[in-house]
């Protein structure tokens, strides 16, 4: 068990992201198991769940003559387009069946303005606009962060980022995480996690 001031957050464990889904993450439901055990170790779980309205920005579908995966220039920076996911109260926007989510104190809900899209869990992807989840963490005495969970080059990467940036102590379980791997976004993944002092566990 970790002291109190520890907390794990569980990143976008979603149907959408897992095989079968529309953003399917290669091998995204293998995790599942063992997030669920690492739970245990912890007094304070968060999940967070991208939660996009119809017609979001980042869809492929709302940039006539664009295809998925290919990359935009938005107002806030290069954007992916990605397919039509996680949109609000479908199925492939729920948790991964699988998932165990009683044991979570707090869901963050992320991506919900059209305009823009948030990968990472404390801003959205202006890097100014909170979602709230520092105040929490402060608030609640956490110092330390462990992440797991979908995707390791996208919202998984931008959380850790952020949260070392914002003073947390974040490790980031690789094991329990799994890439999108796009256009060579894993590898910078792992030097931007790396230049901010994440460490992989
Ligand atoms: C994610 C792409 C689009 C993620 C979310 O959870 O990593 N990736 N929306
Ligand atoms: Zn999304």
């Amino acid at each position: 068990m970790h002291p109190d001031t520890h907390a794990l957050l569980i990143v976008d464990v979603q149907t959408d992201f897992c095989p079968g889904g529309a953003l399917a993450v290669p091998g995204g439901d293998a995790i599942v198991p063992g997030i669920n055990v690492l739970m245990d170790d912890f007094a304070t779980v968060i999940l967070t769940q991208d939660w996009h309205p119809p017609r979001h920005g980042s869809f492929a579908s709302e940039h006539p003559g664009r295809a998925p995966m290919e990359v935009t220039q938005m107002p806030y920076g290069p954007q992916v387009l990605w397919p039509d996911h996680c949109i609000q109260g479908t199925p492939g926007a729920a948790f991964h069946p699988d998932l165990r989510t009683d044991p979570a104190q707090l869901v963050i809900r992320k991506g919900c303005r059209r305009a823009i899209d948030s990968y990472s869990a404390f801003f959205e992807n202006d890097h100014t606009t909170p979602t709230g989840l520092e105040g929490y963490l402060r608030t609640r005495g956490i110092t330390d962060l462990t992440l797991v969970g979908l995707a390791t080059d996208f919202c998984v990467q931008f959380s850790a980022v952020d949260a070392a940036r914002l003073g947390f102590a974040v490790t980031v379980r690789a094991e329990l995480c799994r890439a999108i791997d796009t256009g060579g976004s894993l590898e910078a993944a792992h030097t931007a996690m790396r230049t901010a002092g994440v460490r992989m566990g």
